[in-house]
């Protein structure tokens, strides 16, 4: 059996990230040193960020674009995951002042007829900017709605001409310990074997939900958010939405991702959001939507069923989840 009950795991299939998470609060307390001992610079106060407004951003398609109440810029950019920035939902957002983002440089590589590397000013002219404003639901039963600033993947996925190989897409977080303080080597152990890797198959790359996003709320992306480009797919859980992404190697057979590396039966290559699969120590059939009091019922592929369900006819969800 593939998907576990809670009480069918043993203590030592707990999660690295809970383990880590409750060996980093007990000695911090023990020692009463808090978060001054994970490296992470509390102390400081959040960044205040001097956001930059992107220019000539259009609507993107009213059928993909939900009339949902937006989450605030405040939530957005201050309830985040982001290993590399720190664990706890706050650390994102007190670490983002070190993620300098200029000079940055993205790596198309792998079974494509034009590798190239591309300089983040020329990504953000690749293709028209769009608004997109999507439902983001974390495997860890939260959501938010975000306005998205970005283009289609498959922008850039044409301008790189995938051989007939090209099965799979991998993509690569950057390594940087200045810029990243989450990745210091630390007493508590490493949450992620770095980077922070990701894959999608080629047809949810294409697939126009899918974004390259360089934005929010109409202005640059904040380093919390994984600045300065990150992947969106809305359909599926958060942690397949790759922050600040260095590589996108395009490959035959499917690709390591780091959540699924680490508890590969907890979490599965596809991750679609999927009330009826439980995650096996919590219920995905509902949700907080962050800002809310009462919890919502979870949409299968959150919502986007319509636009991506066909991608999957003939898989066994159960089994590919
Ligand atoms: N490189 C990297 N990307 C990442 C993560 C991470 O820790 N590192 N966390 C993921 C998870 S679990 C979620 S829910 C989303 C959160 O995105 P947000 O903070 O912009 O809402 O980012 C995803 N992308
Ligand atoms: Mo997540």
């Amino acid at each position: 059996m593939l998907i576990k009950k809670p009480d069918d795991i043993k203590a030592a299939e707990i999660t690295s990230k809970e383990t880590y998470l409750n060996r980093r609060q007990f000695i911090a307390s023990a020692l009463g040193a808090g978060a001054a001992l994970a490296g992470l610079d509390l102390a400081d106060g959040p960044h205040v960020h001097a956001l930059e407004k992107l220019p000539n951003v259009k609507k993107g398609p009213a059928a993909y674009n939900t009339s949902e109440k937006l989450n605030s810029l405040k939530d957005i950019t201050s309830y985040n995951n982001f290993y590399e920035l720190g664990v706890e939902k706050g650390d994102p957002e007190l670490n983002a002042k070190y993620l300098v983002t200029k000079p940055w440089s993205v790596a198309v590589e792998g079974e494509v007829k034009k590798a190239k590397t591309f300089a983040i000013e020329d990504i953000m002219k690749l293709a028209p900017l769009e608004e997109r404003i999507y439902r983001m639901r974390c495997v860890e039963a939260w959501s938010m709605v975000i306005p998205w600033v970005g283009f289609p993947l498959s922008a850039l996925v044409n301008l790189a001409e995938p051989t007939n190989n090209a099965k799979f897409i991998q993509f690569v977080t950057l390594v940087d310990p200045k810029r990243m303080p989450g990745q210091k080597p630390s007493l508590f152990g490493n949450p992620i074997d770095w980077p922070y890797v990701e894959g999608l198959r080629m047809d949810e790359a294409m697939h126009p939900l899918t974004l390259i996003s360089v934005g929010l709320y109409g202005e640059i992306l904040p380093s919390q958010n994984g600045a300065p480009l990150r992947l969106v797919v809305p359909w599926k859980y958060g942690f397949k939405s790759i922050k600040s992404i260095v590589k996108v190697r395009f490959v035959e057979k499917q690709p390591e991702a780091s959540w699924n590396k680490m508890q590969p039966q907890e979490y599965g290559f596809y991750s679609n959001v999927n009330p009826e699969v439980d995650h096996p120590r919590w219920t995905q059939a509902t949700e907080r939507r962050i800002g809310e009091f009462l919890r919502r019922k979870t949409l299968p592929f959150n919502g986007y069923g319509e636009h991506v369900a066909s991608l999957y006819k003939g898989m066994d969800l159960k089994k590919f989840y």
